[in-house]
């Protein structure tokens, strides 16, 4: 017997099917964050400019990709690296313009046609794609941008998600493949408002405004991502929580909620949040990232926040279309590829580890009162040998296992990061 058969038997000495784990495991899509490559710069502004919408990245380890051509160069070798069946997402300020597409265009007159060279690229590697329209970093933030009081200000920015919405109906339609557009502003004031209800009026209107853009929701799904305060906007944030959630919640079949793991009070979780919201809502997005003490964007880890999320996906059915994953980080202190491959093979590695649970022994012990039992089956359940499974799956998907892949980014780093300085 090898390892791997030796370890599969103890799963299904549990009652785990562990082939049918496998296959359902390669089937699900996880967006791959195109930001962490470049951290968040994106094409369409000057790149010396820092992000603002109270975001940040931090460090300065050499090999940023500078261009489309750096950047996709290095998704590639992320996508060699990864198992499992993964989706780009892309934000609007990664649009590639061009002589043949006639140049640089703002942001509230992007088109489909500054993201051909995208579809290229993702029809080459048979990979969906989802959008975000871009209300950061940009001299229109004033700092506001959909709440802003300011009427052009607005304007401006409504035209821009009225774009994206046109942007994500054509890379849903040229790829096959729904596109989760996501809609994050970092609205919000630094110190205590005079006024919280009207900026949130004013996005509200907006969001109405951009969402009355025609499309088809089962090609184009429009999110909108709370968030708790940000670098700059510690005390009000206009997309808050509640905000999102009831926006979503009063717009069926045009909305979803999309929760970011790093955007709510450090004790909160979204782990239990993901059964709450899929109790009301057919559909949920997330973006799985790390915080440390706030929404510092730091590597996802296999830790037990993750793990629990992806237990929560895969007990809710969120395998099953329900729940849209997407990796959200940046760091910029390590080599961007491994922090890269390292975040979303953990995330593939929590989801593994979910499905090879007994999920329907253990909430059968938690029925029938049995928690003395549930407690000892759960804890016996970290020492398995979930490794050599973990190994097969690689193998399986055609990519290193763990141990090999990261000389082969310190390879890459050497012959081709490093030569961008
Ligand atoms: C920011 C949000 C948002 C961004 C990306 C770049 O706090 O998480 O999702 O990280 O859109
Ligand atoms: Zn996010």
């Amino acid at each position: 017997m090898t390892l791997y058969e030796q370890a599969k038997a103890r799963y299904e000495a549990l009652g785990v099917d562990v082939e049918a784990a496998l296959a359902k495991l390669e089937k699900a899509p996880i967006a791959m964050h195109c930001w962490q490559g470049d951290d968040v710069r994106g094409f369409d502004t000057d790149p010396t400019k820092p992000l603002t919408g109270g975001i940040q990245t931090t460090g300065n380890y050499p090999g940023r990709a500078r261009t489309p051509e750096e950047l996709m160069a290095d998704i590639d070798m992320v996508l060699r690296l990864v198992p499992g069946t993964k989706k780009m997402n892309l934000h609007a300020s990664y649009a590639i313009f061009d002589e043949e597409n006639g140049g640089w265009a703002d942001r509230d007159k992007l088109e489909p046609r500054h993201f051909k060279k995208w579809v290229d690229f993702c029809k080459q590697r048979g990979l969906g794609c989802d959008f975000n329209p871009t209300f950061f970093s940009h001299p229109k933030c004033d700092p506001l941008t959909l709440s802003s009081p300011n009427e052009e200000t607005r304007r401006f920015w409504i035209e821009h998600g009225k774009a994206c919405i046109r942007i994500s109906q054509y890379l849903a339609e040229e790829l096959g493949q729904p596109c989760i557009m996501n809609i994050w502003t970092g609205d919000g004031f630094k110190d205590i408002p005079a006024d919280r209800m009207g900026p949130r009026m004013r996005y509200k209107a907006a969001m109405d405004e951009i969402l009355s853009e025609p499309f088809d929701f089962d090609k184009v799904k429009p999110c909108v991502e709370s968030k708790v305060f940000g670098i700059g906007v510690e005390a009000y944030t206009v997309g808050s929580a509640e905000y999102a959630l009831l926006y979503a919640a009063q717009n069926p079949g045009k909305c979803i909620p999309l929760m970011d793991n790093g955007h709510y009070h450090p004790t909160e979780v979204v782990s239990d949040k993901i059964p709450a919201l899929l109790s009301f809502f057919p559909e949920l997005a997330l973006h799985i990232t790390r915080p440390i003490r706030w929404d510092s964007d730091h590597v996802v880890l296999l830790d037990d926040e993750t793990k629990e999320i992806c237990k929560e996906i895969v007990r809710c059915g969120g395998l099953d279309g329900r729940v849209h994953m997407a990796t959200d980080y940046f760091d910029a202190s390590i080599n961007r590829i491994s922090a890269w491959v390292t975040g979303l093979r953990n995330v593939q590695k929590a989801l593994l580890m979910a499905l090879l649970t007994p999920n329907d022994d253990l909430k059968q012990l938690q029925d029938t009162d049995q928690f003395t039992e549930l407690m000892v089956r759960q804890e016996e359940m970290k020492t398995l040998p979930f490794g050599e499974i973990w190994s097969e799956y690689c193998r399986r998907c055609g990519v290193p296992e763990d141990g090999q892949w990261f000389p082969m980014v310190q390879q890459y780093e050497k012959d081709v990061q490093l030569t961008r300085c």
